[in-house]
């Protein structure tokens, strides 16, 4: 059992055709605890950092345009293993291989507007928390849940 912080957002194009309230009823239902949310159009610093990783691929450029032409919506969820089992309610990347019951597999149809992130490791969720939302208390054992230097 592990206790863990991840950093899910909505994507412009899921907040545009109005998927908001569909992907929290989801964690809700899960069981997952939301401690922070915020509908913030984010500039290309900040999306270039979190899409470091992907800096050198060819769809970096669109990948950025993309997450900047809309206001996203940004949360932090709580849960039982919930990097884990955000990434498989999520769905895989690519539209063909979403299983159906998953949020791509029911509302995504290609594989760059894929309405919905989730962090993938510990480590990302770090760092995509403090890059939205400042830095974050790190012991999650502390009721006193703050952001800080926001
Ligand atoms: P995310 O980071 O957004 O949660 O998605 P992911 O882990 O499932 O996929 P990742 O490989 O990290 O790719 C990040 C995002 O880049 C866009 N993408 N476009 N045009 C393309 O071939 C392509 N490949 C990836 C998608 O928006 C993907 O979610
Ligand atoms: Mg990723």
């Amino acid at each position: 059992m592990a206790l863990q912080r991840t950093f899910i957002m909505v994507k412009p194009d899921g907040v545009k055709r109005g998927l908001i309230g569909e992907i929290i009823k989801r964690f809700e239902q899960k069981g997952f605890t939301l401690l922070n949310a915020e509908l913030m159009t984010i500039n290309r610093t900040k999306a270039e950092y979190h899409y470091t990783e992907h800096k050198d691929k060819p769809f970096f450029g669109e990948l950025v345009d993309f997450i900047t032409s809309g206001p996203v919506f940004a949360m932090v969820w709580e849960g039982e293993n919930i990097i884990e089992v955000s990434r498989l309610m999520i769905g895989k990347t690519s539209p063909a291989e979403a299983a159906p019951g998953t949020i791509r597999g029911d509302f995504a149809n290609t594989k760059a507007e894929n309405v919905i992130h989730g962090s993938d490791s510990l480590l990302s969720a770090e760092r995509e928390i403090e890059n939205f939302f400042g830095l974050l208390k790190r012991n999650i054992a502390d009721d006193d849940f703050r952001y800080e230097d926001r």
